[in-house]
């Protein structure tokens, strides 16, 4: 062969070889794939290898996703057709219901757990995984309400825990200098994940770290005794970047699995304009890593960090067209849709 068309041939292989390898990742990476097949069908029962999350197979995957906001106050988009909007619209694998202890939430009405019913239901029939928030914030320490949490996920897991659908978040981020990972998150995790593992013997159970969620080096110091637990990692990309990463990389170094339950694409106060360039920064260093996430929030409470536009979509529909959409939201449905490059 001439050397010419040695070289052509050469070239015409590695287009091919990447062409094939472009078409898988994305696949991976598909809430339906073109078989009709939901992520769940695909996935199944997931499981953590070393740092990984992983479908039945034990490969690697990274699922992508919508958190709701405060169900006490948004909680109407926590239904079948926004989550189909979600899945079919956006590419979205992943719901998270977002159950506030404080601030109107479950500690003050109990009948917020029917939302999460409800999201768990639709997540079943539409095949997405769904994440269940126990959502700690300005309550700080998780230990303040630890019999509630059993009483909480008990029922859930008695309910749910036969479905491959869902995953546990038994604290969503605990703050304050006196709330330690030692002194309260730990003992609270070991309160609540037996509660779980009665019913439930598999599921994936995520844990919040110290500072919001941030200190994810220190819990991997003194991890958790146990099967498919996963450590919680948030930032906002206004306002978290290098730091907060090496924090995630000396973690997974330390062979703690990670797991972004919440970010946002603004400033940590849910406002502040949306960091486009800062975000892409975020979202390459998890995909490299393979860490799945949820972005907050769907909600039209006007904040930069809600993904409909102010008062849009009042009912809790979907079915939104690019106007119901805020800078936010448009952001994040092209990266979602995978139409926004990460390489
Ligand atoms: C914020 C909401 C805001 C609401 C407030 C109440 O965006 O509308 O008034 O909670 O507590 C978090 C928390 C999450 C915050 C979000 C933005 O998990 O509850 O939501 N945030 O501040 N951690 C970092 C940022």
């Amino acid at each position: 062969m001439r050397k010419n068309s040695k070289i052509l041939l050469a070239l015409l292989l590695c287009f091919v070889v990447l062409f094939i390898s472009g078409c898988k990742e994305k696949d991976t990476r598909l809430a339906v794939d073109s078989k009709g097949r939901t992520v769940v069908e695909r996935y199944g029962q997931l499981q953590v290898i070393g740092t990984n999350l992983c479908n039945q197979e034990g490969l690697p995957v990274q699922l992508r996703g919508m958190s709701s906001h405060g169900l006490q106050w948004h909680g109407k988009y926590a239904n079948y057709n926004v989550l189909k909007w979600l899945r079919d619209d956006w590419n979205a694998q992943l719901w998270r219901s977002a159950m506030y202890v404080t601030q109107g939430g479950y500690a003050e009405n109990k009948g917020l757990k029917f939302k999460v019913y409800d999201s768990i239901d639709a997540a079943i029939e539409l095949g997405m995984y769904v994440i269940v928030d126990w959502h700690i914030v300005r309550d700080r320490d998780p230990l303040l309400a630890v019999d509630l949490a059993v009483e909480f996920f008990s029922d859930i897991a008695q309910k749910y825990g036969h479905v491959p659908n869902v995953i546990y978040e038994i604290c969503n981020e605990p703050n304050g200098d006196e709330v330690t990972w030692e002194g309260n998150i730990k003992p609270y995790a070991e309160r609540v994940i037996p509660a779980i593992r009665q019913y439930d013997p598999d599921n994936i159970i995520i844990v919040g770290t110290p500072t919001w969620s941030q200190d994810v080096d220190i819990a991997s110091n003194d991890p958790l005794e146990g099967d498919n637990i996963m450590y919680t990692l948030h930032f906002y990309a206004g306002t978290h970047g290098d730091v907060i990463r090496a924090k995630a990389e000396y973690a997974l170094k330390n062979g703690a699995p990670l797991f972004v339950t919440e970010w946002g694409t603004t400033q940590s106060t849910g406002d502040g304009g949306v960091f486009e360039a800062e975000t892409i920064e975020w979202l390459k260093f998890l995909q490299k890593n393979n860490i799945s996430w949820a972005n907050w929030s769907i909600c039209n409470n006007g904040e930069d960090s809600g993904a409909l536009y102010f008062n849009a979509d009042r009912a809790g529909k979907g079915g939104w067209t690019d106007k119901d959409l805020s800078n936010s939201g448009r952001f994040i449905r092209k990266i979602l849709r995978n139409e926004t490059k990460l390489k």
